[in-house]
């Protein structure tokens, strides 16, 4: 059987980056597109020649051309601009719109049947706009922000508690900004969940708080120190964990922005929710209840999405 293609438009910081996790694991042969004429080449040649070192077999392809991603299994989507210290991700909106039209279209004509995974911020604005624009069915069309970020709630508890990462599981719903609500309830140390933690004197409310906090800025304090641009390790991990689990058909359950149409009481719209990603693409949402609380603060980042989609019907009057 061939190998599965991977095809990642925008080839820069995150680009690079997944291009060499794809090729480490071997989840397929990768195309790397790009506008800027030489880096996807530049970067896909660079990782080429670390195969014989590294062991793997991938081809790797760099281009500037849709006709390359021909056939592609899943597309990986970064192409845009990215924040620099001051900056918020709805400051992105209006240049990452008219990218997503480029890049939408290509998929549309060139790779219809492919799972694609929208990075781009801001994130769950973009990832509708991608959807509208190449017209591919709302499960295959998804965004990457829950896995991270529930990555970054996960690495700090291990530190707080000096356990394993393996063993922390962590649950962020809603918007990827700063409305994003990490779930301290259904986020567990094997299985125990945070708040008995607190109880069982393992740390304080305080303490717990100031992570919550610090996962939702998780962004950008990386912002902050690089200066120059913002995460691309952590953001390319998820996307790749994503990629995988509908390529090997895995049943993962993870938090994604995905279209949600009956679920958690919303009617049509894409945020971060958990899913169960498989062969299908976007297989289930999982109808979780929340407490008063959780449910005001999940409110309060639906209508965030929902103010960041109506700007962007303001700028382009064909999408909704
Ligand atoms: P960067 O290194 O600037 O790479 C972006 C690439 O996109 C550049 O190589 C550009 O040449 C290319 N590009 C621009 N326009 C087009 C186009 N029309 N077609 C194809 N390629 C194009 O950025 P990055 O890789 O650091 O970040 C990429 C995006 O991911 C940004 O929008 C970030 O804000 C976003 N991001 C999202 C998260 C989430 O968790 C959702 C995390 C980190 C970054």
């Amino acid at each position: 059987m061939a190998r599965p293609k991977i095809a990642l438009i925008g080839a820069g910081q995150i680009g690079g980056t997944l291009a060499h996790l794809a090729a480490l694991k071997e989840l397929g042969d990768v195309v790397l597109f790009d506008i800027a004429d030489g880096t996807p080449q530049g970067k896909a040649l660079d990782i080429a020649e670390s195969g014989p070192v590294e062991g793997f077999d991938a081809a790797l392809k760099g281009t500037t051309d849709y006709a390359d991603i021909a056939g592609a299994d899943v597309c990986i989507v970064t192409a845009g601009v990215p924040r620099k210290p001051g900056m918020s991700r709805d400051d992105l909106l209006g240049i990452n719109l008219k990218v997503m039209k480029s890049v939408g279209e290509g998929i549309r004509d060139n790779a219809p049947d492919a799972f694609v995974i929208c990075i781009t911020n801001p994130l769950d604005a973009m990832v509708w706009a991608l959807q509208q624009y190449s017209g591919l069915p709302a499960e295959k069309v998804v965004g990457m922000a829950g896995v991270l970020d529930s990555a970054r709630f996960r690495h700090f508890l291990s530190v707080e508690f000096d356990v394993s990462m393996k063993d922390v599981s962590a649950f962020v719903l809603g918007g990827h900004g700063d409305t994003m609500v990490p779930l301290t309830r259904y986020s567990t140390v094997a299985g125990i969940p945070l708040p008995d933690l607190v109880e069982m004197g393992w740390t304080t409310q305080d303490k717990l708080d100031a992570i919550v906090q610090r996962t939702r800025d998780g962004g950008a304090e990386i912002v902050g120190l690089l200066k120059t641009g913002s995460a691309f390790y952590a953001p390319a991990a998820s996307a790749i964990e994503m990629a995988e689990a509908y390529l090997k058909d895995q049943k993962r359950v993870l938090p994604c922005a995905a279209w949600v149409d009956g679920a958690l009481g919303l009617k049509g719209m894409y945020v971060g929710v958990p899913t169960v990603i498989g062969a299908g693409g976007i297989e289930r949402i999982v109808d979780i209840k929340m407490t008063k609380d959780e449910q005001s603060m999940f409110d309060n980042s639906v209508e965030a999405v929902k103010g960041l989609v109506e700007a962007c019907k303001g700028i382009d009057g064909n999408l909704g």
